[in-house]
């Protein structure tokens, strides 16, 4: 693929991104401190850092388009078209959401499976019932480098390819699967390579560069609509955290997520807006405080909502809707 248009997005996208590369941050961490606290220890496959690569993403996508995300940012599904932050919280919180981040079909939330892999042949599914029902959306389906290496994704990679589905595949290349390296799980440097065996456009960028990723993302995305059949993309990104909170992390060379830290995407993309001119340190303050007090009066009202007495329950508006 040719390099994405230099042609700068305006500046209310560019703003946008920013915003919900914020709220997507912040709201993670006050989620996750309310879980912590109820639970008395942290848990949770965390991804801070890691934001940039969903977001981007969904920033090109409209309501009916499908997504499948990775598990470790999950909560950042708030920013697809037709989703809200509230549905965020509120399925983070255990309460039943209007719109289930997993399965809200008819804003193309088709499911997925702790089984990792396994969805990538569903959303494939997703695909070719949007092409013979002419509907024009695009699938976009995320997973981990770790999962990417499974054989649901080859089988889903080839039959894409040969059907020339309307479909992009994402490998959010955070360099580990639990314990282990990416080093140890593949022979090659650049996993988007495999996209030229299966007969599509390949392309690696930089997960942590938002700019970059949202144009890289919007040109695969764009080609795809306009009939274009199906791309790899890998993003790279680091763990900056551990698998789960209170992994020890003895596989980790000390000091290493310390060191990506400076990666950080929310950071670099705050100094870029502001060298471009369309971020003051005025902006970014207001902005904070604007996103907190969004994440804070929404959390108020999701803890006000009744727990549900069931799975059944939790996840009614989905199953009502079968
Ligand atoms: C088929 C399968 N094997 C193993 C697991 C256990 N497991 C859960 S998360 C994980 C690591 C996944 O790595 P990756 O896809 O790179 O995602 P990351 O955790 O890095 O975001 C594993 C092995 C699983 N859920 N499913
Ligand atoms: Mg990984």
């Amino acid at each position: 693929m040719e390099a994405p248009s230099l042609e700068l997005p305006s500046k209310e996208v560019l703003l946008k991104l920013y915003r919900d590369l914020l709220t997507a941050r912040r709201g993670e961490a006050e989620i996750f401190a309310i879980q912590s606290k109820a639970t008395g220890r942290g848990s949770g496959h965390r991804g801070p850092g890691e934001e940039a690569i969903p977001i981007a993403i969904l920033n090109n996508l409209t309501e009916t388009d499908c997504f499948h995300p990775n598990f470790r940012t999950y909560f950042c599904h708030f920013a697809k078209p037709g989703f809200t932050l509230k549905d965020a919280i509120a399925q983070s919180l255990g309460r039943r959401s209007e719109h289930p981040l997993i399965f809200t079909p008819e804003l193309g939330a088709m499911g997925s499976s702790g089984t990792l892999g396994e969805a990538s042949v569903r959303y494939v599914g997703a695909a070719v019932a949007n092409v013979i029902q002419k509907t024009g959306d695009v699938t976009v389906f995320i997973q981990g480098d770790g999962a990417s290496n499974r054989a649901p994704t080859h089988e889903a990679m080839v039959v894409a390819a040969a059907w020339q589905l309307p479909i992009i595949f994402v490998i959010q290349n955070n360099k580990y699967g639990m314990g282990t390296s990416w080093r140890k799980s593949y022979n090659i440097e650049d996993l988007s390579v495999r996209g030229a065996g299966y007969g599509m456009p390949h392309e690696t960028v930089d997960g942590n560069d938002m700019l970059n990723m949202y144009l890289v993302a919007k040109k695969h995305i764009d080609r795809c609509r306009a009939g274009g059949g199906p791309s790899l993309i890998c993003a790279d990104t680091w763990r900056m955290r551990a698998h789960y909170e209170g992994d020890a992390q003895i596989y980790r060379p000390k000091g290493e997520a310390q060191d990506w830290q400076k990666y950080d995407p929310l950071m670099r993309y705050e100094k870029q807006l502001m060298e471009l001119g369309v971020l003051s340190q005025e902006d970014v303050d207001r902005l904070e405080a604007e996103v907190i007090a969004e994440i804070n009066a929404t959390i108020e009202e999701v803890e006000s909502m009744a727990v549900p007495s069931s799975y059944e329950d939790f996840m009614a508006s989905a199953i009502d809707g079968l």
